[in-house]
């Protein structure tokens, strides 16, 4: 197979999320000749991967799943925020619905990708010994593909059970009567606390920063309510296109200080009552921008979670007087209970500013002021976001540049989906796109919708290279650094900021903008897709 010029594939996809699936969908409606490879055994990308007690998406539905008729049309959810089995069931639908399982290789890793350079052709090779080649090469893979654990001393001598939120095992862990310790109060970390409590022997937390999290608010779904909702779902999906973060709502266009206190408490308080994201997303027009407008919105947040915790100190841990961080500049995750938890007598609070962890041994983990028994050890540390999936599929581009070296200094992509020396790959809901601060389904359909449409355009101008040119590359990656220097998302040390990986270099790594992105993908497209040579 090596001295092939015929590719097996028109184009491989890895990645059976949305935007994976999306794509599928997309380009095998253009007649393309297409196969999917995912390493999991079903498809739902990150439902797959994260079945952890309590796991479920932190964006509502409708504006959580595909706009494609077919699908809405023939799908009914039970919840506002569905859990992982309910998306699972979802994704298994979609690909009934749509026929994509002939096209798909499920169970299936991708162990390394390389650019053929004579052939002008991507050659995979897969876990199980096979090769497969295709003209293009499309990862999927999400942002939150590979699981970040901290580097412990002792972690190898632990003698109970431990694992990363995002590779739960899928015959499940019980944690009736268990000792948990759980590192972590991200949006995971809130989510498995709160199932955890319910029937833990012991659950202590170990929190290095509060999350700021709002609340859910969840509601059951009725089939019947769904067939009157579903009238208006063509405008909200419409819509979801033409905001910064692909919801329906927008932030508003006034200032936070240019209103009264009454106003401006009034529309925090609707926010709030509304639940969701809507208090980060449909908050004021300069609340992520300007530092005293900004402070508003966490003096509101804090003093609505401190009416929900009796012991103070306790409530200047996980609801301090000053802001850990301005408000939003990390994600802030949806809670449905878990202000409440802390009250159980079998939950604690373990403030790792106050004694960092200093090694785990058999039994325990150890801090510099105490020692917490447990049997199950949770890791909630978030992942490698935007580039750890991709550096792990160990691609290589021309001249054998790998994708890790590319992005020694930092992380470059024209678009948000090429990088230069990477000829033929784009890929979808990837680093210096939306992807991050994105609704998913949003972010994955606009930019499948792009990718399809390009490769239409090449095959009927019978292109078979394209490149990103390195003006263009280095334009847009400055364009994503200037658009986060207008906000103060630099001021959190997030996993937006790439600041949760040691020795990943600082910078915003997604675009701050949905309407924003596609805009920039029109244009290039309506001008024969400049910035890539062809
Ligand atoms: P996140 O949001 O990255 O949260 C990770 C959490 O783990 C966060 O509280 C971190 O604290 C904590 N963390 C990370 N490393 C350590 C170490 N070494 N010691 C102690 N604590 C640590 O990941 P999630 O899985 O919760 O959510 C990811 C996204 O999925 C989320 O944003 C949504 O978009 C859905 P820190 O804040 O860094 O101090």
């Amino acid at each position: 197979m090596s001295g092939k010029t015929t590719p097996d594939y028109d184009a491989v996809i890895v990645g059976a999320g949305f935007s994976g699936i999306y794509l599928l969908h997309k380009l095998r409606e253009a007649g393309f000749n297409i196969l999917l490879v995912d390493a999991a055994a079903q498809p739902g990308g990150i439902w797959y991967w994260n079945r952890y007690p309590g796991a479920r998406v932190d964006s509502q539905v409708p504006l959580y799943e595909f706009s494609l008729p077919d699908i809405w049309q023939t799908w009914s959810w039970t919840e506002r925020f569905p859990g992982w089995e309910e998306l699972r069931t979802y994704f298994r639908h979609v690909c009934d619905t749509l026929d994509l399982w002939p096209h798909m290789r499920l169970g299936t890793r991708v162990e390394s990708a390389r650019f053929a350079e004579k052939a002008s052709l991507w050659r995979l090779h897969l876990d199980g010994g096979d090769t497969v080649t295709a003209r293009f090469l499309l990862p999927a893979l999400g942002f939150a593909s590979k699981p970040y654990v901290p580097d412990i001393p002792g972690l190898d001598t632990f003698a109970g059970e431990w694992c990363h939120t995002a590779r739960w095992p899928q015959e499940g862990i019980d944690l009736a009567g268990r000792k948990i310790c759980l590192i972590g109060t991200g949006a995971s970390g809130v989510q498995v606390a709160q199932e955890a409590a319910k029937s833990a022997d012991r659950l202590t937390l170990f929190q290095r920063t509060p999350i700021l999290a709002l609340p859910m608010r969840q509601e059951t779904m009725t089939e019947e309510g769904q067939v009157c909702e579903k009238q208006g779902y063509p405008a909200i999906f419409e819509q979801r296109k033409q905001t910064s973060g692909g919801f329906e709502y927008q932030s508003l266009e006034k200032s936070a200080l240019e209103v009264s206190d009454e106003e401006r408490t009034a529309h925090f308080e609707h926010l709030w009552q509304r639940g969701g994201l809507k208090f980060w997303y449909h908050n004021f027009a300069d609340m992520l921008t300007n530092r005293e407008a900004n402070r508003y919105a966490y003096d509101f947040w804090r003093d609505k979670v401190r009416e929900r915790i009796v012991d103070p100190a306790l409530a200047e841990k996980l609801a301090p007087a000053e802001p850990p961080h301005p408000f939003g500049t990390k994600r802030p995750s949806l809670e449905q209970n878990y202000y409440e938890i802390f009250a159980q007598e079998n939950v604690a609070l373990v403030d790792l500013k106050e004694t960092p962890i200093v090694r785990i041994s058999a039994d325990r983990i150890e801090t510099q002021d105490g020692a917490f028994d447990c049997d199950l050890i949770v890791f909630a540390t978030g992942f490698d976001a935007g580039r750890g999936g991709l550096i792990d599929m160990n691609i290589t581009g021309l001249g054998g540049l790998g994708l890790a070296q590319a992005w020694n200094d930092g992380l470059r992509a024209y678009l948000g989906m090429s990088v230069t020396g990477f000829p033929n790959m784009l890929f979808s809901y990837g680093p210096l796109s939306p992807s991050g601060f994105a609704n998913g389904p949003t972010s994955a359909e606009i930019q499948g919708d792009w990718i399809c449409d390009f490769l239409i355009w090449l095959r009927q101008g019978g292109i078979k290279l394209f490149d990103a040119e390195p003006q263009a590359e280095t334009t847009w990656t400055e364009i994503v650094a200037q658009a986060g220097a207008m906000t103060l998302f630099p001021e959190a040390d997030s996993w937006y900021m790439g600041a949760n990986i040691p020795s990943k270099k600082r910078q915003l790594i997604n675009f701050p903008s949905v309407v924003g992105y596609a805009a920039v993908c029109d244009d290039v497209a309506q001008n024969a897709y400049r910035g890539f040579a062809t």
